[in-house]
């Protein structure tokens, strides 16, 4: 046989198994957690950077905060949770009534793992008047251990609550600390040093070669990245501030710094726009854990149960409803 007819048997067997799997095995997939779905009464909620097929299957798609406030306010006895810990653990803490379930419990946030505990209290030991305010990036204990909560979508709306003159400790991610320093032009602010690994993969260069070759595209970041792109886009803003953002926009063209599992949403919700991604190399492999058939398995086995210690959650909660009391 040709290196020719080998070829063409190749190319027939990838279309064979792509069009058996995503026709025939994923149908069957989806009309089985429908079902699952029904019997223990679950909800399905999905980050804004999951796979595009776990956004397609999920009943509501979302920001951190758009999902712990839909978790807090479903009938659902179930909640399958497709994202990172944390977010699940937040989503625990606001519904201790309800079942949350990981579909892939190694699905973690390397940014929420940069600060322990132990370090948060050194660092309150060094600046004793200070406001520590966390990223909702972060372990429910080290939420326990803070005064105020906050998201990309209110991190300066929050810092801007705290009088001037207090010092605030802002962890864990150094870059939307910088970035909410800026904005809101305080000269007193301690940064630690945590960030997210998949926003540092987009670099000054992704930036200029796609503006190159869309000059007349708009560039949108996302906080987590790294100050010099941040510094080279024409808008800042959490998940939903960019989907917010693009939308209203009368541009056609954006490129997107953020993880790439947003460009579905955005291309979903704007089939008239194109959207280019910053770097395809912004790929969170934690977000991506999850896939339809683990959330199968998760359904029909009842795993993986995110809990959080009641007195951990009690004192996390308090965090959170600060949060939530100057955001709404
Ligand atoms: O809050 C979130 O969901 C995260 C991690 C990012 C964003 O901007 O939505
Ligand atoms: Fe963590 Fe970054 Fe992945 Fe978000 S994208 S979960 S911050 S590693």
């Amino acid at each position: 046989m040709g290196f020719q007819s080998v070829q063409s048997h190749y190319y027939l067997l990838v279309f064979y198994y792509n069009f058996i799997y995503k026709t025939i095995i994923m149908s069957s997939i989806i009309s089985s957690i429908e079902r699952l779905k029904k019997e223990r009464q679950a909800i399905i909620l999905a980050h804004n950077y999951q796979h595009p097929e776990v956004q397609d299957i999920a009943d509501y798609v979302g920001d951190s905060l758009g999902l712990a406030q839909t978790a807090a306010k479903t009938d659902a006895k179930v909640i399958i949770f497709c994202g990172v810990h944390f977010m699940a653990e937040t989503a625990a803490i606001l519904c201790p009534d309800k079942t949350v379930l990981m579909p892939d419990p190694q699905a973690g946030c390397p940014m929420a793992n940069m600060i322990t505990p132990r370090e948060l209290r050194n660092l309150r030991a060094q600046y004793p008047d200070a406001v520590v305010v966390t990223y909702v990036n972060s372990s429910a204990a080290i939420k326990a251990e803070s005064d105020y909560c906050c998201t990309s979508s209110n991190a300066i709306k929050v810092v801007e609550k705290i009088p001037k003159e207090k010092r605030v400790i802002f962890i864990p991610d150094q870059h939307l600390g910088h970035y909410v320093q800026t904005q809101t032009k305080r000269d007193n602010m301690v940064l630690w040093r945590g960030y997210c690994p998949t926003h540092r993969r987009i670099l000054p260069e992704d930036i200029s070669k796609k503006k190159q070759l869309y000059p007349a595209a708009l560039v949108v970041v996302h906080p987590e990245c790294a100050t010099e792109i941040v510094n080279m886009a024409d808008q800042v803003a959490s998940t939903s501030g960019i989907l917010k953002y693009c939308r209203e926009s009368k541009n056609e063209t954006f490129i997107i710094g953020t993880e790439i599992g947003l460009i579905h949403r955005l291309k979903k919700e704007n089939p008239d726009k194109t959207f280019i991604a910053a770097s395809d190399l912004a790929d969170c492999p934690n977000m991506k854990l999850n896939t339809p058939e683990k959330i199968l398995w998760s359904l029909e086995d009842m795993v993986y149960k995110t809990t959080v210690p009641e007195d951990i959650a009690k004192l996390a909660m308090k965090s959170i409803r600060k949060m939530l009391e100057i955001t709404g």
